[in-house]
């Protein structure tokens, strides 16, 4: 029992330190503006909380150990009225009057780009909206430019979801026929990564996404090659992919800008070779873990809307793969 014990306890502190390594995904490396105050805010309450807690123990040792003595009436009601009543309002309303603004901050996006954000079981539908009204679908990873802040309108297909980047900023429900809004304003340039913070079905934990954050001229260059058609495949072996493609008919669940795929049920993926993670966050973006996915969809995702192909040949797969890494 006592070892048993010990070891969640250590397990307990791994996790704790280990998650506090990588700052991709923590609140506590904050690289977002809205991170950044919540954090501050966090801080101050943390102080706060340990000055209170060693001024009560000081007190505690204090009268029960190095003066137990007992004490005159008019002493005691001082110490009971002050330390009890008077002190903690001050202290507790110093923090209310400091943290108060910052719920208030204003977090109205900038004029310009929108990025609509849907959440599917268990993927990302991301739509980026131009001030002229055109609209650049994309899926599984959000890009933003450094600097400004970007509204996200976020909705959810079937169940409630949650769309959270720690690293930028607070958690906001996505939630099926009610729009809500988010919005982002990154402060360093970085990859950092999203997770679904709302349990929405079996394969909740594998649906992430990574945030690029970009400079503002290479966010709006990416946006251009973004808008644009698919690239035709350049080799042989991506040719044959792109006739499989056609052939099993995955162009009718998912969409090749300048192609004949146009289905609309998964995810976009006129440039998904050119993405950082492959599937929602859990796959890397190479020819092999393409045609990992598409041979075992549902050993790598639990439940997934898109169909196994495991009765693909080897080297169909691995065809598929060579043309879909090549869609930069
Ligand atoms: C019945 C609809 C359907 C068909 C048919 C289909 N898919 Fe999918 N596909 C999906 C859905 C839904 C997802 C998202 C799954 C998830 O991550 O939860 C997906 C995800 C993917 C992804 C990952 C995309 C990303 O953004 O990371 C790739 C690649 C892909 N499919 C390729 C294919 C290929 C190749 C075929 C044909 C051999 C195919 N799909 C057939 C529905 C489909
Ligand atoms: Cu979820």
């Amino acid at each position: 029992m006592y070892v048993h014990s010990r070891n969640a306890l250590a397990c307990l502190a791994a996790a704790f330190v280990l998650s506090a390594c990588d700052g991709r995904q923590s609140v506590l490396a904050p690289s977002g503006t809205d991170a950044l105050s919540v954090f501050d805010l966090a801080r101050v309450m943390f102080i706060g909380a340990v000055v209170l807690w060693l001024l009560v123990g000081t007190l505690f040792i204090y009268v029960t150990r190095i003066n137990p003595r007992e004490m005159s009436r008019r002493k005691a009601e001082i110490l009971i009225v002050g330390g009890g009543v008077v002190f903690p309002v001050l202290l507790l309303g110093a923090l209310l009057v400091y943290s108060l603004p910052l719920m208030n901050a204003p977090r109205l996006a900038d004029e310009g780009l929108r990025v609509h954000i849907t959440a599917e079981q268990w993927w990302w539908r991301v739509d980026y909206e131009l001030p002229d009204g055109t609209r650049i679908p994309s899926a599984n990873e959000l890009r933003l430019p450094v600097g400004t802040r970007t509204g996200l309108v976020l909705n959810a297909k079937k169940v409630i979801h949650s769309f959270w980047v720690p690293a930028l900023g607070g958690k906001t429900d996505m939630i099926p026929g009610r729009e809500t809004f988010q919005s982002l304003q990154p402060v360093t340039a970085g990859v950092y990564r999203g997770q679904c913070a709302e349990f929405c079905g079996a394969s909740h934990a594998l649906m992430a996404f990574e945030t690029v954050a970009m400079e503002p001229e290479d966010f709006a260059a990416w946006l251009e090659a973004e808008a644009r058609d698919a690239q035709p495949p350049a080799t042989a072996p991506a040719r044959r992919g792109a006739k499989i493609f056609a052939r099993e008919g995955c162009g009718g669940c998912h969409t090749v800008r300048g192609t004949d795929a146009v289905g609309q049920v998964g995810p976009d993926l006129t440039h998904v070779g050119s993405r950082k993670s492959l599937a929602a966050g859990i796959l890397d973006v190479t020819a092999e873990d393409f045609a990992d996915w598409i041979g075992h969809t549902d050993a790598i995702k639990p439940e997934v809307a898109m169909p196994s192909y495991d009765f693909l040949p080897r080297e169909d797969l691995a065809a598929l793969g060579i043309y879909l890494e090549g869609l930069k």
